[in-house]
């Protein structure tokens, strides 16, 4: 962990070398205060708007250590030798197309999003970019707007989604191993990143619903009414996929053991609810429904789920 001041001020304003983090939640300023200080900064999406060069904030390290944070924002991208996007899925390709003219063609794109459908649709319209997905365990959250808690350690794998980007993982987990934190290699990070999908999906809704932890699902009649089924759609559409298959079973066994490990964690769904921020729901279960549609099936209790939860937050902020 790195908490000291940048050694190189010039960073801020002159210099955008080594890591460009977009996206400054609780991930990416999980990132930048475990990554050297003059290693990362982060990208304004409006330089222009910028009130100040730098950002600070209090970062609780997984040992229960305090620290302060003082990292640039990076008011040049063209020597930016790996760019990690920790945006909101839905904010995420609005996000770097508003910056993606200012990065290198060559620097590496890590995209670190819940759910699936956004990491396709940046693929789809950056293919001569090396475009990768991160699929991650650790937990950080940010009780207070300058406060983020590593709440627990976790791994993080990243995977090639375009044909650019083939060859380069080694590389980028030597560019991140600074950090301390956990990176791996996946040859096959779609079903890495359908595996937590498939977690999400049978917990995040129902903390955002029933607005509790997310322990407190497994005895709610809402969560014991639909699970099966949810599991059921979840592992037809993953047979339908091509992917190696699950048992519904299998899957329910995964999200129970997930929320027992996480019983007292306020999800990332159940977050955004109660700050009135726009959720994942649409990557998440919606991506479900919407893929079952597209395939020939039907998914009804993901669907539902998908409604039920959007009008939790029918005038989202961003
Ligand atoms: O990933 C999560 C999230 O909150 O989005 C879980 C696994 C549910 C942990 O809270």
């Amino acid at each position: 962990m790195s908490s000291q001041r940048s050694a190189r001020p010039s960073v801020s304003g002159s210099e955008g070398g080594g890591i460009a983090i977009l996206g400054a939640g609780a991930l990416g300023r999980l990132w930048a205060a475990c990554l050297p200080p003059a290693a990362a900064g982060f990208v304004p999406r409006n330089p222009s708007a910028l009130s100040s060069f730098r950002l600070h904030y209090h970062f609780q390290d997984s040992s229960g250590r305090q620290h302060t944070v003082t990292r640039p924002w990076l008011t040049t991208l063209a020597d930016a030798e790996l760019l990690l996007v920790t945006t909101k899925a839905g904010d995420t390709l609005e996000a770097l197309n508003q910056i993606i003219g200012r990065i290198p063609e060559s620097c590496p794109i890590v995209l670190f999003q819940n759910g699936l459908g956004s990491q396709q649709a940046v693929a789809a319209r950056w293919p001569a970019r090396p475009v990768l997905a991160a699929s991650t365990t650790e937990a950080a959250n940010r009780p207070e707007p300058d406060q983020v808690v590593h709440a627990a350690r976790g791994h993080t794998w990243i995977g090639a989604l375009t044909e650019p980007a083939t060859g380069l993982v080694p590389n980028i987990i030597r560019q991140l191993s600074p950090s301390g934190l956990d990176v791996r290699g996946e040859d096959r990070i779609l079903e890495r990143l359908w595996g937590k999908l498939a977690i999400n999906a049978g917990i995040n809704p129902f903390t955002a619903l029933l607005d509790c932890p997310n322990g407190e699902i497994l005895e709610s009649p809402l969560f014991l009414d639909s699970i099966q089924a949810l599991c059921e759609e979840l592992a037809n559409l993953i047979a339908a996929e091509g992917l190696p298959p699950h048992s519904p079973r299998e899957l329910r066994d995964d999200i129970e053991r997930v929320a027992r490990n996480t019983a007292s964690n306020t999800s990332s769904m159940r977050g955004d609810v109660q700050n009135g921020r726009a959720t994942e729901i649409d990557f998440i279960n919606g991506y479900v429904a919407n893929r079952s549609r597209e395939l020939g099936l039907s998914a009804p209790v993901n669907q539902m789920l998908t409604e039920r939860v959007k009008q939790l937050v029918p005038h989202p902020s961003h």
